[in-house]
């Protein structure tokens, strides 16, 4: 790929795109509200949905967690009436990369390789990325060449101002960071804290703007507020929906969500802090939301 293409596909794409999500969907309340917004945003044309691994309080094992998460996918389908989207699900990883040079085989890592090799760099696959990176690293590493043919977006990490980058997404496959990050392929990243943790929702808004809405928007408001009430009940809370950021690239056109830079790619390090490198090929680093005009699109396309 030339460098002006690279570069090229390190900007918002314009018009409708083919795009995938990689999600641990089921490991809090936020993928729930970023696979909605991408099912139901006319400028993204879905071609798959992969369960990703995730072991937390939520989940007994990171298979567990894939497994939990396979299902709420399809949980959120049936919510949006959306059937014919089912063909187009797939369980990922079982475990996380053993290293950087072996690939978690998996069907959706064999699907995403596969899909992948139909796209091009003038027409590439955008692959929006909100769990562990798991089944994307498998799929380059089953794969190489088809780093020419997507763009991955990642939430993933902290930014450069929080003291480390031990983060949920990050800190379960550093393996598989290093692989995303090192591998040349087009990369924009969402750091948590710091960025995407600005955007937030309370439960006075989940009651205002969703409730009542529609099945989903029953569902999301509800099972948010569950949550934060198993350790908030009475108090003021709020919750980062986090993994919305990432689905919101996709739909930024002139800016309008969020403001980003080129830096030269991190190097994610097992110790949990970035290594820097200037030589390293770019890539595209998120640095502010813009939180109410991004939550009023969400809102928005969620009542469609
Ligand atoms: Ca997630």
């Amino acid at each position: 790929m030339t460098h002006e293409q690279f570069m090229k596909n390190l900007e918002v794409p314009a018009g409708v795109v083919d795009c995938v999500l990689d999600t641990d969907t089921y490991n809090e309340i936020d993928d729930q509200f970023a696979l909605s917004l991408m099912v139901k945003s006319p400028k993204c044309n879905v071609k798959a949905l992969f369960a990703a691994p995730f072991f937390n309080a939520n989940s007994t094992t990171p298979e567990a967690g894939m497994e939990r998460s396979y299902d709420e996918i399809l949980n959120l389908l049936t919510l949006m009436g959306e059937e014919e989207l089912k063909k187009c699900v797939y369980k990922g990883s079982r475990t996380y990369l053993k290293d950087e040079k072996t690939p978690v085989e998996s069907p959706a890592a064999h699907r995403l390789a596969e899909l992948a090799m139909e796209y091009s760099p003038e027409k590439p696959l955008y692959v929006v990325a909100i769990g562990a990176i798991t089944n994307v690293a498998s799929a380059l590493l089953l794969k190489p060449e088809i780093k020419e043919k997507i763009v991955l977006v990642w939430l993933g990490g902290h930014s450069e101002q929080w003291f480390d980058t031990n983060e949920f997404n990050m800190m379960q496959d550093v393996a598989g960071a290093r692989v995303v990050f090192g591998c040349g392929c087009p990369l924009v990243q969402l750091p948590c804290m710091g960025v995407a943790s600005t955007f937030i929702i309370s439960g006075p808004e989940l009651e205002y703007w969703l409730k009542g809405q529609n099945p989903l928007c029953d569902y999301l408001a509800r099972h948010t507020i569950e949550a934060a009430e198993q350790y908030a009940a009475g108090r003021v809370w709020s919750r980062v929906i986090w993994d919305v950021t990432a689905v919101a690239w996709l739909l930024n056109d002139h800016d309008r969500f969020m403001f980003s830079e080129i830096i030269p790619a991190l190097i994610p390090q097992y110790d949990h802090h970035y290594s820097h490198d200037v030589r390293r090929h770019p890539m595209r680093r998120v640095t502010f939301i813009n939180r109410d005009a991004l939550m009023q699109e969400l809102v928005e396309t969620l009542r469609r």
